[in-house]
């Protein structure tokens, strides 16, 4: 079984990318035969500062190794250190309609949010499907924002093997693998957790930066005595993700019967963030001090995932005529 996912460097990582796709990652280094990556070329159509692209890339690098990604246990590289990519994302797109584009969620919400409308953002599923297709994946770890995406993978796959590999199909079709309970985590005024919509919770803030960030989270003006459905709050959705099973059984009660107030619970959510990520911090400061660790662990991961990506692409180009 083949895992393979991929996580944008646009920004610092949040709490929904980690519930919603990094802790899988861990998760499933361990069984399985595992390639991650930072996909700086999806980064490109909302990064537009070099300076900064390269700081982000390095950033979600050493994220990812401070989370508990093992470089002796999955491969981990960037998506650019892998030229083939763009190669396989060419011919794929050659047989791509139009309209299964056309009809993404992800490109229309990006642009109503102000980004400008451009063929790489329209594009996007295409390069993603190449992303995934090159490794014959079999199992892509993501958040539910991204089952869309899969689809569109899976379709793609479909249509090059039905054009090109009658008698063999050319690409393995992928699954999403998606955790129901942290399909969306959601952000601080209650929509999905998300860079663009400036709702975050940055993993790796300062502790003080946390606590603080979480006293934002937008709540209803219930009173304190009054009893609250822990279900229907996304603050306690948060809150049950990360504390200790008695704590969220006692503020669950609380809820039911009243008397605790949504101060409280912002108080005791930012004391059990803290604590999750206290030690992937310490190790996160382990590898920024040493950048030339992170730059070998980056070497490395390049050379074994072109080594995959080489062989698939090369089946690829020989079944459509190429070379
Ligand atoms: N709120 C979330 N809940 C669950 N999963 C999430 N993911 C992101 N937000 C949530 C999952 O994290 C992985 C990496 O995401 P990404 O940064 O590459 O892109 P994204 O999904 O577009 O993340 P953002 O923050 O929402 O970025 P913008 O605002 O740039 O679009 C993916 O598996 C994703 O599902």
């Amino acid at each position: 079984m083949r895992i393979l996912s991929g996580i944008q460097p646009s920004g610092a990582l949040h709490i929904g990318n980690y519930l919603g796709a990094i802790r899988q990652y861990v998760a499933l280094q361990d069984a399985d035969d595992a390639y991650y990556f930072v996909a700086d070329l999806h980064a490109l159509t909302s990064v537009r500062d070099a300076a900064l692209l390269r700081q982000y890339v390095s950033d979600v690098l050493i994220d990812l190794l401070a989370l508990g990604l093992d470089p002796e246990r999955a491969v981990l590289f960037v998506q650019s250190d892998v030229p083939e990519t763009v190669e396989l994302s060419w011919l794929l797109t050659s047989v791509t309609p139009m309209g299964w584009l056309e009809k993404c969620v992800s490109y229309k919400e990006k642009v109503q949010q102000g980004l400008p409308a451009e063929h790489g953002l329209f594009a996007y599923p295409v390069l993603q499907a190449a992303d995934i297709l090159l490794y014959d994946a079999d199992l892509v770890p993501v958040g539910r924002d991204q089952k869309q995406h899969l689809e569109i993978t899976r379709d793609v796959a479909e249509r090059f093997n039905n054009v090109y590999g009658k008698k063999k199909p050319v690409f393995r079709l992928p699954e999403p693998y998606i955790l129901d309970s942290v399909a969306v985590v959601p952000g601080l005024d209650g929509r999905k957790m998300s860079k663009s919509y400036g709702n975050t919770i940055e993993i790796f803030d300062e502790p003080a930066a946390i606590r603080k960030k979480v006293k934002k989270f937008v709540t209803d003006s219930t009173p304190v005595e009054a009893p609250k459905d822990p279900d229907a709050d996304p603050l306690f959705g948060l809150f049950k993700l990360f504390a200790a099973k008695a704590d969220v059984a006692e503020v669950e009660r609380r809820y039911r019967e009243g008397g605790i107030g949504y101060g409280e619970v912002k108080t005791r959510l930012g004391e059990a963030l803290v604590a999750t990520f206290a030690e992937a911090r310490e190790r996160r400061a382990e590898w920024v001090a040493h950048p030339e660790r992170v730059a070998a662990v980056r070497a490395a991961g390049a050379e074994k995932a072109r080594a995959t990506a080489r062989a698939v692409l090369d089946r690829a180009r020989a079944a459509c005529g190429l070379g």
